[in-house]
């Protein structure tokens, strides 16, 4: 096998721009913020840095419906504020990557506009569909088809110019782009090269699982009988499982081959991660086994509830044996070849301190941020650390809807409430609470400032959602010099992760007899083992008798780490890297 590649030790940190640091006070975060905050992040030892988009944008999905994908927008500064944070990054051996999102474009886009004239050249750049009058998308006997969008309703919108529908498997402001014109993907190609050429450093690919749709012999796309669900693309049990006519079809793998050979071949020290809806563990390991030539990694949603057959609205209690089920298989399909991504944040999912965790109270939230820290980082494979991650930043604990400001939560309320009258209003607003993307997409909190360091304390405008109350305690100004900080613990990991090949590169196998809240694996390297025990539950487990049963699997005790989410064990020190004396 090839000596690891790079990325086999690395961490990477999520930045969502929007959120992270405002420099001129209009409330929103930009580009000069995050050069601002280059320090902090080598401090915390990351080595990659990935943006969620900043690119020109109606911001109908916060950036995600790009209208020019080479420019930036205003919200977030200008192309030269861009390469003054790649530069700078540079020199602080932080690489950068940025967020590709090709599924669709922005309606806005000039590809788009131009579609709409059946005799231009990008006629066919996306999903254009004339409908039966009478039968139009929504109705039953829907032409062509029956699908709704993640965002709710339908996934076809009528355009008048055009007199046809077109596709948007998320807001009608996001058409998708259609993957099997060679023009689309050329000119996609073109636009990666031109990024690549202006020294980033690779891709997140935005629901890249979902550009081969599932169409017939003559390029038609399937239709579905039954009702369009309030929230589901139609066939489907549940919210959390894509659509099955669009994710992983047909000629997947044929696009990421070709994307890989079209932009990425020669080159060097470059990352790329697909966001993967709808791909299996045995899919993970075919699209990241290196022979494939196709991704490096891919972000996998069956441990953060897809596929459950349910729409994530409905709030299930947290089992640890489904999570360490979920993320057993994964390691399990790329033991011998491919890669696995390891996280549990991003910024569509609720913060895991408050999900999985505990905040209700400091001590609780300090040991659940490092007991889920811990356990993410000592799998097998890349972790990623979404920004506030490392400081135990919690949901928001919003009341009121008009707190919200995400598409995604907003439609949900008005279908589920409002129209299908699935749900009350107050249980939606504990879904939304548990759940909602917002949850994860309050300021990031600095200091304790009355905006957390966010914008300034003078700033005439408020930041564009509300920062978190509990920014008064929770912040980095108050965690940065203390080692026994979630921070503190972090950098820790993140320096477990450079240091201990056993770590970055030992086997994973689960150790069973383990009680059912308690989380255990061994980890091993050259016949060097490093055990691991988290107490996922919020009470003490008898530890000390699992250890004894899993000492017999042959470890020493010096190699032991154990974190406890609710009661406090000590962490025995893992050889040559401190962890040592922690009181989980
Ligand atoms: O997310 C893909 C996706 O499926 C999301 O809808 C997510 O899984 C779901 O909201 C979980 O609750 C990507 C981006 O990460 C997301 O921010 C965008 O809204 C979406 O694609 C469309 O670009
Ligand atoms: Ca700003």
């Amino acid at each position: 096998a090839t000596a690891n590649p790079w990325w086999s030790n690395a961490v990477v940190y999520q930045i969502y721009p929007r959120s992270f640091q405002d420099t001129n006070g209009d409330g929103f975060g930009d580009l000069k913020g995050i050069t601002s905050r280059l320090d902090y992040l080598a401090d915390l030892g990351v080595d990659v840095l990935w943006l969620s988009p900043v690119f020109k944008s109606p911001q109908d999905d916060n950036g995600y419906d790009i209208s020019d994908y080479q420019d930036i927008d205003p919200l977030f500064g200008t192309l030269e504020d861009m390469d003054e944070l790649l530069a700078e990054a540079h020199k602080r051996g932080l690489k950068i990557v940025m967020d590709l999102v090709v599924n669709h474009t922005s309606d806005e886009h000039a590809w788009f506009e131009a579609s709409k004239d059946k005799t231009d050249p990008h006629a066919d750049w996306y999903w254009w569909r004339p409908a039966k009058p009478g039968h139009e998308p929504g109705t039953p006997g829907a032409e062509p088809n029956q699908w709704g969008s993640y965002f709710g309703g339908s996934a076809w919108e009528y355009c008048p110019e055009r007199g046809e529908y077109y596709l948007h498997q998320f807001s009608k402001k996001q058409p998708d782009l259609n993957w099997e014109n060679p023009a689309v993907r050329k000119a996609v190609y073109d636009m990666m090269n031109w990024w690549m050429d202006r020294g980033i450093d690779g891709f997140r690919m935005d629901v890249i699982t979902l550009i081969s749709k599932h169409v017939d012999a003559n390029g038609e796309l399937p239709g579905i009988a039954g009702a369009l669900t309030e929230d589901l693309p139609v066939g489907e049990e549940g919210y959390s499982s894509p659509n099955p006519f669009c994710a992983d079809g047909p000629r997947q793998d044929e696009f990421l081959a070709e994307m890989r050979r079209e932009v990425f071949e020669g080159r060097e020290g470059f990352l790329t991660v697909g966001e993967a809806p709808g791909i299996t563990p045995e899919r993970n390991e075919h699209i990241t086994n290196p022979a494939n030539k196709e991704l490096d990694m891919l972000f996998l949603f069956d441990h953060v509830g897809e596929g459950e057959g349910r729409s994530k609205w409905e709030l299930v209690p947290f089992q640890p044996s489904w999570l360490r089920d979920k993320l057993a298989a994964q390691q399990d399909a790329v033991r011998n070849a491919g890669w696995a991504s390891l996280f549990f944040c991003n910024h569509d999912q609720p913060r895991v301190v408050s999900r999985w965790g505990d905040d209700s109270t400091e001590e609780a939230r300090v040991r659940s941020a490092k007991a889920f820290g811990l356990l993410l980082h000592m799998h097998r494979g890349t972790p990623y650390v979404y920004q506030g991650e490392e400081l135990g930043m919690t949901n928001a604990h919003f009341t009121s809807l008009d707190q919200y400001r995400d598409l995604e939560s907003i439609n949900a309320f008005r279908q589920r409430v409002q129209e299908a009258k699935i749900q009350s209003p107050e249980s939606m607003m504990e879904s939304l609470a548990a759940i909602s993307r917002d949850n994860a997409r309050t300021p990031m909190q600095w200091d304790a400032s009355v905006y957390a360091g966010f914008t300034a304390p003078d700033a005439d405008v408020e930041p564009w959602i509300s920062v978190n109350p509990n920014h008064a305690a929770i912040n980095a100004a108050a965690e940065f010099d203390d080692p026994d900080s979630v921070y503190g613990f972090y950098k820790q990991l993140i320096a477990l992760r450079h240091d201990n090949p056993i770590v970055s590169a030992g086997d994973w196998n689960p150790v069973d007899g383990a009680d059912e809240h308690v989380y255990a694996f061994v980890r091993e390297l050259d016949g060097r083992r490093l055990l691991v025990m988290v107490n996922l539950s919020g009470r003490p487990v008898d530890l000390p008798a699992e250890s004894a049963a899993l000492l017999a699997a042959g470890v020493d005790e010096s190699q032991i780490v154990i974190a406890t989410r609710g009661a406090s064990h000590a962490v025995v020190s893992i050889a040559n890297n401190e962890l040592a004396g922690w009181e989980g």
